[in-house]
């Protein structure tokens, strides 16, 4: 009998949570309890950084006071997988998703703390790279203020995405030790814990009924413990939780008892060094794949523990296997959980006797993949003899699946052995690999892409003959958004208030296509100036953070041009640093006179390079080698919502076909920034919504690459003159020691200009800024067409279990106690 069946225990449990307002004495309360109990401290000598603790714990504590219990809601769940989470900050997101943001600052105003500064104590959880991690975490945001029945299921990396330092004009990576102040944003389950299994054999043997059997075993094991991250939702009682899984030796051998006998200390703490490298650190690289065997490790973790408890969850209610589709849908964030589709096989087949076919049926209908890049780099292979070492079961279920697979095509295209070879799982030459998106692919019901232009994009490369396959249905689309929640109500609060003010209230923050009732506000001189208004406050804000941190002093009256974002050379920094180049040669060759007529502008770069990426890094030393222009050093989620709403332009310039999305494209036009940007990824879409007119469009289209390409190669088109002054600048010394940058310019010449820098160049350089009334204008209509790119839509279109439309009102938050 559970506690929750026992009338008086509930009785008495009801009563101690009742009369738990959200009101200021009540958080105050709650405050001062965490600095006594929770952080042992005196009142009388806390800083903010332990104001910042209590307000984190007391809020946690509101979660646990303010909503009721759970009931077991028996419905299907969806289960986000991903490698990556990239979430910032998380009070201020709470404080204002739970819409306690009057009440947290008047309570600690009066206990003589700022909200702001308490804020700006917290560490940003950096558990991503860029792009994909913080599309997890967008919707995340969005599951949980549209009441999905969601789990998200990560890593808990010791180490998060590196802090990056400038010295000299080079990045310097510093590792980002993100729990060394303690995180009160997780709770540790000690109670949920699951063992993995690595190396080993695998037995052949008979079961009963004399079918062949398989086991796995020997080998190391290590253990996962669950961390819960909850996601408060916006305007809702739905809180869900983010599981992470962090790597800790078994419980049986945290000691080699052997070898501490015989006095070798150090050999007696390897095992258990050994099983927490597992989830020691993020991998840095952004759109590139790291083939090394720890990266396997981390995946093949991640997975196991992972279904392991979706699958323990399941068991509880004790339904049939065949139900298993009916309970549990898995997205899978990229091919990176991808071993998940063997490992249901196994746990199916070996595990729990079921038959093969009746196995991969059920596998089918759960798993749906989301791809997030075509680039040949980071499409993810891994070698066939290293998951044979590591992994020796999987890999002869991914023999069989291959088989299995290559003989339906076989039949549906008999004799067509180039095709056999183009679609195998195994990649033969020029040794054996695993093509971890082909198994994605046959291993879902659905795969996506992440924008329109990228979706047909895989649909005509990558997996043309998956589609020719299995027909195009179920190749999709659903282009990626943002949430309004932190995008624009949290990192731009004057624009959020004046938006609100306009439309009468904060609908339009989960009804983002409510922000086209600005458009009739357009050309009204008042609005247009309180709008104008908020963008110079946000850009003083930005100008005091450049200050602080460049230690760079910048004029709020000139234009902002903004690119931040990962450095990757298909994104193009290059020839933004290029033309600032251009542009300052030409200002050199003016008169005064002509000086006077042009707009100043500050131009804005940061990002981070993976560590490994020599092209990368070496763009960064020529940023800032370039004076006239401001790099911020470390890029990361706190900033970027200082960054973003301060910003007049921003640059989207990757070469067509390149960019499978962008999302910061969507958050810069949100905040009233505007494009200038190739046709690449979301950015058609976004043209499509407020109109091409609204944004400095130039460049190559997708589908002129090729020859463009061509035309390069073979040195059929000459170097842009314009380009060629530059480079020549760039050679006579102007920005440094040329042999700096030597090997940079030369993937212009002797590299083919693969990334089409000099064919972009002449169209990539002018945006005027000269009428401001037509660009408020513009600035207001396109902020308001942007409905469309609410990671709420995205969370619609994926065809995720329904959710219960009543639960709004009636079901009990799911924190602290998890639904299982
Ligand atoms: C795209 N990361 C953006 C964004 O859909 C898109 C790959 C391999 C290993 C580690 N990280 C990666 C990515 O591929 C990635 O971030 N892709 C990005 O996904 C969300 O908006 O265009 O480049």
């Amino acid at each position: 009998k559970s506690w929750s069946d026992d009338a008086a225990v509930n009785a008495l449990w009801t009563k101690l949570c009742a009369n738990k307002g959200s009101d200021v004495s009540t958080v105050q309360q709650s405050f001062v309890q965490h600095v006594q109990s929770t952080l042992a401290r005196t009142y009388f000598n806390i800083d903010n950084f332990a104001g910042y603790q209590a307000a984190a714990h007391s809020l946690i504590t509101h979660w646990d006071e303010t909503q009721q219990h759970h009931t077991k809601l028996d419905v299907k769940r969806v289960y986000y997988l991903s490698l990556e989470f990239l979430m910032g900050r998380s009070l201020g997101n709470a404080v204002l998703n739970m819409g306690l943001q009057g009440t947290f600052s008047e309570a600690l105003k009066q206990l003589g703390f700022s909200l702001e500064d308490v804020i700006d104590e917290e560490r940003d959880a950096a558990l991503g790279n860029g792009g994909l991690g913080r599309l997890a975490a967008c919707f995340m945001d969005s599951l949980a203020t549209l009441d999905y029945p969601a789990w998200g299921y990560g890593l808990r990396y010791t180490y998060g995405i590196f802090q990056q330092k400038i010295l000299n004009g080079y990045q310097v990576e510093v590792p980002d030790y993100w729990l060394s102040f303690g995180n009160p944003w997780e709770v540790e389950r000690l109670d949920v814990s699951y063992s993995v299994r690595f190396y080993g054999q695998v037995a052949k043997g008979k079961d009963a009924s004399g079918k062949s059997s398989y086991s796995w075993h020997g080998g190391e094991e290590v253990e996962a413990v669950a961390y819960d991250v909850p996601i408060p939702g916006f305007g809702t009682k739905s809180t869900i939780n983010i599981r992470l899984w962090s790597s800790k030796p078994l419980r049986s051998c945290y000691f080699d008892l052997h070898s501490f006998n015989e006095g070798n200390y150090q050999k007696s703490v390897e095992l258990q060094q050994r099983a927490e490298q597992i989830t020691s650190v993020l991998y840095p690289n952004d759109n590139t794949m790291a083939g090394k065997e720890l990266r396997l490790k981390q995946q093949y973790f991640f997975v196991s523990a992972t279904l392991q408890d979706i699958i323990r969850r399941f068991k509880k209610s004790k339904r049939a296997w065949s139900e298993f589709p009916n309970q549990v849908a898995i997205q899978l964030n990229d091919t990176h959980p991808t071993l998940g589709i063997p490992e249901l096989m196994r746990i199916l087949v070996d595990l729990e006797g079921l038959e093969w076919d009746e196995s991969w049926d059920i596998v089918t209908k759960v798993y749906s993949f989301t791809n997030h890049t075509v680039l040949p780099e980071a499409m993810e292979k891994w070698p066939v003899s290293m998951i044979s070492n590591l992994l020796p079961r999987h890999m002869q279920i991914i023999y069989d699946i291959n088989l299995f697979f290559l003989q339906k095509v076989e039949a549906l295209f008999p004799g067509d052995r180039a095709r056999l070879a183009r679609m195998s799982i195994i990649e033969e030459s020029p040794y054996q690999q695993v093509r971890m998106a082909f198994l994605a692919v046959i291993g879902s019901h659905t795969v996506n892409g992440v924008a329109a232009i990228h979706s047909n994009l895989i649909k005509s490369t990558i997996f043309s003959d998956f589609v020719e396959f299995y027909g195009a249905s179920k190749f999709q689309n659903k282009t990626n958004g943002i949430t309004p929640r932190r995008w624009l109500h949290q990192a731009n609060p004057k624009l959020s208030a004046l938006i609100s003010e306009k439309l009468g209230g904060q609908g339009w923050l989960t009804q983002l296509d409510k922000l086209e009732g600005l458009i009739k506000f357009a050309d009204d001189e008042n609005f247009q100036k309180a709008w104008m208004d908020v963008k110079k406050q946000n850009k003083i804000r930005l100008a005091e953070l450049i200050r602080d941190t460049c230690k760079v002093i910048i004029n709020p009256e000139a234009m902002y041009d903004v690119q931040v974002k990962r450095i990757h050379e298909y994104k193009r920094q290059f020839m933004n640093i290029l033309s600032v180049v251009h542009r300052y040669l030409d200002l050199k060759r003016m008169s005064p006179a002509e000086i006077k007529e042009t707009v100043p502008r500050v131009v804005i770069f940061g990002g981070k390079a993976a560590p490994g990426y020599y092209i990368a890094k070496m763009v960064i030393k020529l940023i800032n080698s370039v004076a006239e222009v401001v790099f911020i050093p470390d890029y990361n989620i706190s900033n970027a919502e200082v960054i973003i709403p301060a910003s007049d332009i921003s640059e989207h310039i990757s070469t067509a076909g390149t960019e499978a999305s962008g999302t910061s494209n969507m958050k810069f036009v949100l905040n009233g920034g505007l494009i200038i940007g190739t046709m690449d990824g979301a950015n058609i879409e976004i043209a499509e919504e407020i109109g091409q007119d609204k944004m400095f469009i130039f460049g190559c289209l997708a589908e002129q690459v090729d020859d463009a390409r061509h035309n390069q190669k073979y040195r059929k088109t000459s170097m842009n003159p314009d380009l060629e002054g530059v480079l020549d600048a760039l050679k006579a010394g102007r920005f440094g020691d040329f042999e700096n940058f030597a090997p940079l310019v030369d993937t212009l010449t002797i590299g083919g200009d693969y990334y089409l820098i000099s064919h972009d160049f002449a169209s990539c350089t002018y945006a005027a800024y000269r009428d401001k009334k037509q660009w408020a204008r513009n600035s207001i209509i396109s902020a308001a067409k942007m409905g469309k790119f609410s990671s709420d839509r995205s969370i619609r279109e994926l065809d995720l279990p329904s959710h219960d439309p009543d639960a709004r009102q009636s079901r009990p938050a799911v924190w602290p106690l998890p639904v299982d």
